[in-house]
C-alpha cells in the first residue's frame, strides 16, 4: 500500500475552513484508491505572531523537512502587516525547499458561467507558470532618511541567469508537451530596463532549442488585455514571480471565480517537498461563516497527489470536481449557489463514494 506524510498548515481566515474539505476529500479519495495518507498538523498563522512574534517557531522548516508534501490554506489577517506575515511563513517555506516553480491551471469548467462573453468549457484552459523564489519577490533594499520629506525608498529585484533559464525550461517542456505547443512570456522590457530585457533574450535563446513550440512575448499590460480580450489565445503563460502572480489572479477571475484555482508550489527534482494550496488569500472579509468555496484547495490536493505519483486519486478528485460543477446543485455563492463550504466538501466526498 503506498503512503504519504503530510504537512498540514491551514493558516489564517478561510484556509482554516476550506483545509479541513481538502483533507475529508483526500480521505475519500484515498480510501477508495487504497492508499494510506498521513496528516500532521502545524498551527502557524498570525495568531502565532501575536502569541509569539514569529509566523512559525525558529526549527518550523526543519520540522517539515521530512514531509512528502505541504498543504497550505491561506496566509494573512489584519493585525499583522502583510509583509511580514508572508515573509514569516509561505515565502521561507518556498525558498528553503527550492521550490522555484509555480505552477497555476486555469479552466472554464462546465457548469460555471465565465465572466466574459461568449466563453465555454474549452475555451480557457491554460496554465500560468510562475517563477517562485526570486525576481520581484525581494526584501534586498530599504528606507533612508526615513519620517523626513526627503524619504527614499529603494526596492531590489533578483533575476539569477541560473532561476531564470530553469523557469523558461519547464514551461518550455511543458508547452512542447501540450497539443497547442504555445508558449507566451510576460515581461515589461521597454520600462524594466535591465531584467526584463535579459529575460527576453533568455527566452529567445532558449526558443531555439523548441522548434516546435510556437513563441510570443507581451508587455504585461497589454497581456492583461489580451487577456480577458481572447482568453482562447493562451496554452502556456510564463511570467517572474509578481507577472506570474498577477496573471494567475486574473486567468481564474475569467473563468467565473478566482477562488476555484490551486497552485503548486514544485521543486522539479523532488530534493524537497513541494507545497500546495489555492491562489486565493484568507478572505477576511468573510472568514468563520462556512461560506469559502474550497474547490481552489481540492484542485490543489488533486496535483498534490499528481506531483506524489498518484495519478488514480488526482483523477478521482477532478472528476468529482467536475461532476459536482457540472450538477450545480453545491456551490457556494461565488459560483451562484447558495451551499456552505462543508456542504461542497460533502458533495464532493459523496461523488467519491458513489
Ligand atoms: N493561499 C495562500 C495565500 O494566502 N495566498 C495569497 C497570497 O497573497 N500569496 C502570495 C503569493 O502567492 O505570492
Amino acid at each position: 500500500m503506498s503512503s504519504y506524510k503530510i504537512a498540514v498548515i491551514p493558516g489564517d481566515g478561510i484556509g482554516k475552513e476550506v483545509i479541513p474539505e481538502g483533507i475529508r476529500v483526500l480521505e475519500a479519495a484515498a480510501a477508495s484508491a487504497g492508499v494510506k495518507l498521513s496528516f500532521t498538523h502545524f498551527d502557524w498563522s498570525c495568531e502565532t505572531y501575536h502569541q509569539t512574534g514569529r509566523m512559525m517557531p525558529v526549527d518550523g522548516l526543519e520540522q517539515l523537512r521530512g514531509f512528502d508534501a505541504i498543504f497550505l490554506g491561506a496566509v494573512g489577517f489584519p493585525g499583522v502587516p502583510d509583509h511580514l506575515s508572508l515573509w514569516g511563513l509561505l515565502l521561507p517555506i518556498r525558498r528553503a525547499f527550492n521550490q522555484y516553480v509555480n505552477l497555476r491551471p486555469v479552466r472554464l469548467f462546465e457548469g460555471l458561467q465565465s465572466p466574459l462573453a461568449n466563453k465555454k468549457p474549452g475555451d480557457i484552459d491554460f496554465y500560468v507558470v510562475r517563477e517562485n523564489v526570486e525576481g520581484e519577490y525581494s526584501a534586498i533594499g530599504g528606507i533612508q532618511y526615513e519620517g523626513t520629506d526627503e524619504e527614499v525608498v529603494l526596492q531590489q529585484s533578483v533575476f539569477t541567469r541560473k532561476g531564470t533559464d530553469r523557469i523558461l525550461r519547464y514551461a518550455f517542456e511543458l508547452a512542447q508537451s501540450r497539443d497547442k505547443k504555445h508558449l507566451s512570456s510576460a515581461t515589461k522590457s521597454n520600462g524594466l530596463f535591465h531584467s526584463m530585457p535579459y529575460w527576453d533574450k533568455r527566452f529567445a535563446d532558449m526558443a531555439e532549442d523548441y522548434p516546435e513550440v510556437k513563441t510570443d512575448q507581451f508587455h504585461i499590460d497589454i497581456f492583461t488585455a489580451n487577456l480577458v480580450r481572447m482568453p482562447e489565445y493562451y496554452d502556456v503563460i510564463v511570467g517572474s514571480n509578481l507577472f506570474g502572480d498577477i496573471l494567475s489572479d486574473l486567468g481564474p477571475a475569467c473563468t467565473g471565480t478566482i477562488a476555484i484555482a490551486p497552485s503548486a508550489n514544485i521543486n522539479p527534482e523532488k530534493e524537497f517537498p513541494s507545497m500546495f494550496e489555492p491562489v486565493h488569500g484568507s478572505a477576511p472579509d468573510i472568514a468563520g461563516q462556512n461560506i469559502a468555496n474550497p474547490l481552489g484547495t481540492v484542485w490543489a490536493a488533486a496535483m498534490m497527489m499528481q506531483h506524489l505519483g498518484n495519478q488514480t486519486m488526482h483523477d478521482q478528485i477532478m472528476a468529482a470536481m467536475e461532476a459536482v460543477i457540472r450538477e450545480g446543485k453545491a456551490l457556494t455563492r461565488d459560483m451562484g449557489g447558495t451551499a456552505s463550504t462543508q456542504e461542497l466538501g460533502q458533495a464532493l466526498v459523496d461523488q467519491i463514494a458513489s
